[in-house]
């Protein structure tokens, strides 16, 4: 006999879901990195990327996940560091991150575009370690001498150095000046966990923090009570789970965790007609800043900004909503330029009206 589904709020969920194990090691750093930020008085943008899990067995072989790369958050990510922002990438583990994606294993392999220097006699790399040759980074001279030491060097194929440069250049920045802070999540349980507790401490900079929502989280999980110990057995034909709804966690986000943050949520569709009305009624209820409307086939090339009109008042509404909303669609060209990522211009867009929202406070 099939058990009933619960109704969780966020507080019956915190209450009866157990946290993850590393939270509190994850949340001193956080304290951490957003004390040091406040201090150089930094905007700090949470970004979540990549899917969330919902295991179907305690002792875990089985689950269900929801579709993403981790394209969107962690390109945004880069994009939010170059205009001066500090980043908590927060993200599924094994995703995409800022700066590696550019080297995608499966899209990108960086073993394809390492060369062995063919002046060395094959004998010697087996007797040492190959070294990768700095100077083969930048433009590397026939009259430059052999590190005597080094019995083989590693070049870069001439034609990715100049990409290759600049994509190292911009990290080692970006790790000298200690603005990109990384944490990593594989369940919906503790992704959950993880963004009320990011939130909560994100909030001492009130306003000049920005929550950038864009990873892909299941509506539906199996609470710890019901799950099976171990691997559900198949002797007994099909397999029937009933999942309980994932509470809503924007509405106690925007009401209790952040104070007066500047918060995004995305909103991914398949089926054109409701990305909008999908997008306003989650502003409408949740009360946040902007939803970005995305249809799964056109992510890449086409978003939806969906707010409300500048004059009008946050306040909850029940009828005539499409008045107090307004929709400003995003394209990029990839037939004229193929290496643009609309990225760029979600978070140029979004810098433009975050700043707009700090100016409010003074
Ligand atoms: C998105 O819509 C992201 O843009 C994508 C990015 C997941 C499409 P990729 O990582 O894909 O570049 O491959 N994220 C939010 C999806 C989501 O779970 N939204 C919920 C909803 O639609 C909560 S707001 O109900």
């Amino acid at each position: 006999m099939p058990s009933e589904p619960t109704s969780f709020s966020s507080e019956s969920y915190f209450a009866t879901q157990p946290p993850p194990s590393t939270l509190e090691h994850d949340i001193a750093g956080v304290r951490n990195f957003v004390a040091r930020q406040q201090a150089s008085g930094r905007n700090v943008v949470l970004v979540t990327s990549g899917g969330t899990t919902v295991p179907l067995e305690l002792n875990v072989v089985r689950f269900l996940d929801n579709f993403s790369a981790g394209t969107r958050g962690a390109t945004s990510a880069e994009y939010f560091l170059k205009s001066g922002y500090a980043v908590i990438f927060m993200h599924r583990q094994f995703s995409l991150q800022p700066f590696s994606r550019h080297y995608s294993h499966s899209t990108n392999p960086f073993l394809d575009f390492l060369e062995i220097d063919e002046d060395q006699p094959s004998s010697s790399f087996s007797s040492s370690h190959p070294q990768i040759s700095s100077s083969s980074l930048t433009s590397q001279t026939s009259s430059e001498p052999k590190a005597a030491t080094c019995p083989s060097q590693i070049g870069v194929t001439p034609s990715k150095r100049t990409h290759l440069l600049e994509v190292l250049t911009a990290y080692k920045q970006v790790h000298a000046s200690g603005t990109l802070h990384t944490l990593t999540f594989v369940t919906v349980n503790d992704y959950l966990w993880l963004l009320r507790a990011v939130s909560q401490e994100l909030s001492a900079l009130n306003r000049k923090a920005m929550y950038y929502l864009a990873a892909a989280v299941s509506d539906f999980f199996l609470p710890r009570q019901k799950m099976s110990e171990h691997k559900i057995q198949s002797g007994k034909g099909s397999l029937h789970i009933e999942m309980d709804q994932v509470p809503k966690i924007l509405k106690p986000m925007v009401d209790e965790w952040t104070r007066n943050g500047y918060i995004v949520s995305f909103k991914l569709e398949t089926d054109p007609a409701l990305l909008i009305p999908k997008a306003r009624a989650s502003l409408e209820r949740y009360g946040h800043q902007v939803v970005i409307g995305n249809d799964l086939n056109r992510r890449k090339f086409e978003v939806v900004f969906v707010s409300r009109k500048v004059s009008s008042t946050p306040v909850r509404l029940t009828t005539g909503s499409e008045d107090v909303f307004e929709e400003n669609w995003l394209r990029i060209d990839l037939n004229q330029d193929n290496d643009k990522e609309i990225e760029e211009d979600i978070v140029r867009e979004l810098v433009k009206r975050h700043e707009e929202w700090v100016r409010k406070e003074e």
